[in-house]
């Protein structure tokens, strides 16, 4: 058995020997130039001119391009096409690159690169930054959204208008830096006939081949990107690497040199853009169990300048609002704000942690409103089997597990106990006070575009009984790679070192999807398996011809093959089978099945399936500085039948660490004149790192297959425990309520800093 084991990421020793190549680590070839961006100073307005002499007189700079040196369409853009590559006239925002500084160094480039304010002449108009000013002004980057359910007539609105209790309020939700540890880098290589390979950090390399592609009016064959590995994506480097591929590829495509580009952190952070943060307006009715009866909600989200991935973004937040619960009426809105800001794209979750959190802020209420335990008004709203059990979107709950996965956590950690002795706590604490919080996690999994469900993999056997897997997936620290061998090992019967993967190549596997959306290893998994089956069966059939026996009794297992009563070496089999002229290599491919949406009615069934997921969370916090702490937190996870637990427990235990940092020390601050991101470095924007691990962190696999026929019926990790640190943050809502009225609804706004948790503290005594 070779899946379902825990093992050793297949690049741990390279990892901590400092050994791992990542794009930066390729040795230079002679003659490399490096490049610099000259950024926008200001975030709206008309770029006048440019006094680039200035520029190219400075030291080692060998050339400076602008949109005027691009050959073919000047624009990097995901789905939409409305991301110019530089800035060709209209300004969009604060560290938009309107030109490339090419030089012999990258100190030299960046110092000239550096002169940008000098050097341009600007008309600056009035921007507009925050999505409610964008909604205010009808600024949006793609039409509005609309989801609604009814199941009565009149819909939400009647079902409010008649439910005993109602409220209606707003709530804000702070964006997120990806901070993958390695930037954003690109390095074009120019090649014969005016071709070009580009090795590009990118959980995208097929999107990267035709951004490149359509910039240098070449076709797709004559541009091959490369990427063996990333040092952190995060949705970072789904679309937006595509910015860094093409300037390098346009100056190395102008110069016939070796040009590469990487910015430093300030420059990514200014550059690219982020999670979107969402500003939300609900009315909501409910019953006296606080069941929720109807609901109406607008959500608003910054999309920054461009479409890039706002549209699927949106989608799935409106998808995850209902998160575990059965939402007989509801009515949603969805509005992308177009802001002279960074444009805003893919950061692990997709939408889903905003659109989640929405839901997950009104069961807060409703439970404080009644007077309830927030648990016992969660539960009363979870999804049913067979009854009760339809999404807004149509697709019914069918693998609803929620249930049993929370009763099992909420007794393994003890938490109507520690509800009790935080409630005595605070009874005798005037300063400091505990909060505890249970929170439930339902992610859809599958791409919610139906078509980039699809993978390839090509998976050769050498003679020597040696196994090469490449697949269409990137390797971002993950594991997939390790998943993919073990998959290829299993279906093989080898041992996993026998079998190596390699970097991911547009000219090996073709056309392939973003590692992304959690899919990496449901798909890639998938189409490895089915060429690692293609060459067993070849091999079965050779084994049977040369030592009599049914080809369907051959057994490969341990390094071993069993035929008709004897045993022989994989290796051994090879070697014969080469010699019959067998075909040792083998190509695979898988389609997710099942999958439909319809984007006008936003109906259909999007995902394969659901990953679940509950966490408790328990907290003190300071009443009179806001600062708190995370005392323990336990968690239970569905990831299937894990290919891989010691890599999904990583998984788990990273997405909840870095979600908590999203809801708690992570703030964006704009400057409300200019639109300069002042918070564009880790001085000022706070991540968090090992020392905000809680001391008792209890992390754990839930027991159960995946109902659906996934690669070995595991499910999807990588987004969804990201929604599991909501529990940290209503844990500290919990806290701020018991500094007051205990039926006060804490106006607590994510990310929770200390400012925030003092400001709700002093509104809850307010009250008081
Ligand atoms: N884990 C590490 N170490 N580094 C990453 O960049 N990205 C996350 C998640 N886990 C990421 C990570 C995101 S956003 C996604 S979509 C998935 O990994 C992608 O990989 P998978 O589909 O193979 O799980
Ligand atoms: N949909 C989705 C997408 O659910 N997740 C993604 O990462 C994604 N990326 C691009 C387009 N749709
Ligand atoms: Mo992950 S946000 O789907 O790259």
């Amino acid at each position: 058995k070779r899946v379902g084991i825990s093992r050793p990421h297949e690049s741990a020793a390279l990892h901590v020997a400092g050994e791992a190549t990542y794009v930066d680590d390729i040795p230079e070839l002679t003659g490399t130039l490096h490049c610099a961006l000259g950024l926008s100073p200001v975030a709206a307005g008309r770029l006048a001119g440019m006094s680039l002499d200035v520029i190219r007189a400075m030291p080692g700079v060998v050339d400076v391009i602008t949109a005027s040196d691009i050959p073919g369409t000047n624009d990097c853009g995901s789905i939409i096409h409305d991301d110019p590559i530089l800035c060709s006239g209209d300004i969009r925002h604060l560290g938009q690159p309107v030109f490339a500084v090419i030089a012999t160094t990258r100190n030299e480039a960046r110092r000239a690169a550096a002169r940008a304010k000098e050097v341009l002449q600007v008309e600056p108009a009035e921007p507009v930054l925050t999505p409610r000013e964008a909604h205010e002004k009808g600024r949006y980057v793609l039409p509005p959204m609309h989801l609604s359910r009814s199941t009565n007539e009149g819909g939400a609105r009647a079902a409010i208008d008649r439910a005993p209790h109602k409220f209606k309020t707003t709530f804000d939700v702070g964006g997120q830096e990806q901070f993958y540890l390695e930037g954003q880098i690109s390095y074009a290589i120019p090649k014969e006939g005016g071709t070009m390979l580009v090795h590009c950090s990118t959980q995208h390399p097929s999107e990267m081949q035709h951004l490149v592609s359509h910039a240098l009016a070449l076709h797709a064959n004559e541009v091959q990107v490369e990427c063996r590995r990333m040092g952190g994506g995060f949705g970072g480097k789904e679309s937006q690497s595509g910015l860094f591929a093409c300037v390098a590829a346009v100056a190395a495509h102008k110069l016939r040199r070796p040009v590469k580009l990487r910015p430093d952190r300030d420059d990514d952070f200014l550059i690219t853009g982020r999670r979107h943060c969402f500003w939300y307006e609900y009315e909501v009715g409910y019953d006296d169990d606080g069941r929720i009866l109807g609901v109406e909600v607008t959500m608003v989200s910054r999309a920054g300048h461009s479409a890039d991935l706002s549209g699927p973004v949106m989608t799935r937040a409106m998808c995850h609002f209902d998160n575990a619960y059965w939402l007989p009426d509801v009515d949603m809105h969805g509005y992308s704000g177009r802001t002279n800001t960074q444009s805003n794209t893919a950061f692990r979750g997709f939408g889903g942690p905003q659109g989640a959190i929405a839901i997950e802020n009104i069961m807060d209420s409703v439970a404080r409103k009644l007077g309830r335990d927030p648990l016992d008004v969660r539960r009363a709203n979870f999804y049913g089997k067979g009854e009760r059990n339809v999404t807004p979107y149509l697709q019914p709950v069918t693998d609803n597990i929620v249930d049993d996965l929370v009763g099992q956590l909420e007794a393994s950690s003890d938490y109507r106990a520690r509800r009790v002795a935080a409630a005595q706590f605070n009874a005798t604490s005037p300063i400091l006070k505990r909060g505890v919080a249970l929170t439930p996690v339902k992610f859809g999994i599958s791409f919610n575009v139906a078509h980039f469900n699809q993978a390839g993999a090509l998976v050769h056997v050498y003679t020597d009984g040696s196994i090469l897997v490449n697949h269409g997936g990137t390797e971002m620290g993950q594991g997939l790679n390790t998943k993919v061998a073990q998959v290829v090992a299993h279906e093989l019967g080898v041992r996993f070192e026998r079998v190596r993967a390699t970097a991911t190549d547009t000219s090996k596997v073709a056309n392939t999807s973003a590692t992304a959306a959690s899919t990496g290893a449901d798909l890639n998994g998938k189409a490895a398996q089915d060429a690692a089956r293609q060459i067993r069966e070849r091999l079965a059939a050779c084994a049977a011809a040369r030592h009599g026996g049914s080809k369907d009794d051959v057994r490969f297992a341990n390094d071993k093959v069993q035929v008709n009563g004897r045993e022989f070496d994989f290796s051994t089999l090879v070697a014969e089978a080469y010699m019959d002229r067998v075909q040792l290599w083998s190509d695979g491919f898988y389609a997710t099945p099942g999958l439909h949406w319809d984007r006008e009615s936003m109906t259909g069934h999007p995902f394969y399936y659901f990953a679940y997921g509950a966490a408790v969370a328990e907290v003190v916090v300071d009443t009179l500085t806001g600062e708190w702490k995370l005392l323990r937190a336990d968690v239970l996870h569905d990831a299937g039948r894990s290919l891989n637990p010691a890599v999904d427990i990583g998984q788990v235990e990273g997405a909840f660490i870095q979600g908590m940092g999203w809801l708690t020390t992570e703030e964006l601050v704009w400057h409300p004149k200019t639109g300069m991101l002042s918070t564009h470095a880790p001085s000022t924007y706070k991540i968090p790192t090992a020392n905000d691990c809680p001391p008792v962190f209890n992390v754990r696999l839930f027991e159960g297959d995946n109902f659906e026929d996934s690669i070995h019926r595991s499910k999807a990790v990588g987004e969804p425990p990201l929604l599991l640190p909501f529990s940290v943050f209503y844990a500290i809502r919990d806290a701020v309520s018991a500094a007051g009225d205990h039926k006060v609804d804490p106006p607590l706004r994510a990310p929770a800093t200390c400012e925030a948790i003092l400001n709700a503290v002093t509104a809850v005594r307010a009250t008081h």
